[in-house]
């Protein structure tokens, strides 16, 4: 070789220099981290045990009104995403918290969003016009664009798990977002959209007022808990899951919204479940009861002592797999809808 010859690697560190202040780089030096052999999310598993949240949400509650707050939420996020807002790359997850008498003021926004009741009774949200009175359990969405306000009749604090699709919306950079002007008239009465949506019935000359997200938005716990323990008595329960249903769209069948599905499952007591990993990473909530979660990724491996109001994250492609002594209920929800609209959710149960 001819010492005069620059090498490979000075042509390149040359080409790399001159070219960096057109805004241009070479992809073979990141093909492989942009197309992986599979999902290589930034993202780890992790869980937040509610008896170390909830007194920094009482802190919270001391330190700010929910009025000031506009929204008194502490954000779950991703450890390896600190600073993102976000609790998988796609998702954002958020405790809750409204303390007797308070209000938090109407809005609405294109960010869908969810509600998953952890902790009191006799909150509300009101979505166009309409409350849902919480109960711990319930599962309420609030569909894009639609005008919400939150405020509280209990005697104690209540507590959930709001569920967005912000990082999506701001992958997108197709935000949008209104104040109201104070609180927003009672315009139907409390449950009017379940009697219309929520019997297996639907009106004969009316339709669905969210476009693509469910006229329902109050699923309460009595009917999906009621549902699960009847599943459980009916038929052998599926080795992966336990016992799950996905909560739905009545007037589609498809997922509540169009951009997070949700779910809730029962592990019998005595549950020792087989592995599966998925490519849309899920947040849950524990609901009743107490469970192991086993999540493995690569040489990592963490188990999850879960209990009642426990939140958890697994991402996208970890492998994980539930076990119950005594039996749990787990509410989750994911971006599924989305990769399922775009063709590339993929699932493997493992033995
Ligand atoms: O209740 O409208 O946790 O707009 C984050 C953004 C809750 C809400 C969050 C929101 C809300």
């Amino acid at each position: 070789m001819n010492a005069e010859m620059p090498s490979a690697t000075d042509v390149r560190r040359a080409l790399y220099d001159d070219m960096a202040p057109h805004h241009l780089t070479p992809l073979w030096e990141v093909l492989h981290a942009l197309v992986p052999r599979q999902p290589a999310s930034p993202c780890v598993a992790a869980h937040w045990k509610y008896g170390e949240v909830r007194p920094f949400l009482m802190r919270a509650g001391a330190a700010i009104t929910a009025e000031e707050a506009v929204r008194r939420v502490l954000i779950l996020e991703n450890p390896a995403l600190r600073g993102q807002s976000c609790i998988t790359q796609s998702l954002y997850a958020g405790l809750q918290l409204i303390l007797p008498g308070e209000r938090a003021p109407s809005h609405r926004h294109t960010q869908s969003a969810l509600r998953f009741i952890v902790e009191g009774t006799g909150a509300w949200t009101a979505v166009d016009g309409e409350r849902a009175v919480m109960h711990p359990g319930d599962f309420i969405i609030t569909p894009s664009w639609a005008w919400h306000d939150h405020g509280s009749e209990a005697d104690g604090p209540v507590v959930w798990l709001d569920g967005l699709d912000i990082p999506m919306l701001r992958f997108f950079d197709a935000g949008f977002a209104e104040n109201g002007s104070g609180a927003q008239p009672q315009a139907h009465a409390p449950g009017a959209s379940f009697a219309r949506w929520g019997h297996n019935m639907a009106p004969v000359r009316h339709q669905p007022p969210f476009g693509l997200s469910s006229p329902i938005f109050s699923y309460p716990y009595d009917r999906s808990r009621e549902a699960l323990h009847a599943l459980e008595r009916d038929e052998p329960v599926d080795a992966w899951d336990g016992v799950k249903l996905r909560y739905v769209n009545p007037a589609t069948g498809g997922s509540p919204m169009p951009t997070m599905a949700t779910f809730m499952q029962r592990l019998p007591p005595g549950f020792d479940g087989r592995p599966f990993r998925q490519t849309d990473g899920a947040v849950y909530s524990v609901v009743e009861g107490t469970g192991t979660v086993h999540v493995s990724q690569g040489d990592t491996q963490q188990v999850f002592e879960v209990g009642p109001r426990d939140h958890f994250v697994i991402p996208t492609w970890h492998t994980a797999r539930w076990q119950s002594a005594d039996g749990c209920v787990l509410f989750s929800f994911s971006d599924r809808p989305v990769q399922q609209a775009l063709g590339i959710h993929k699932e493997e149960r493992l033995s």
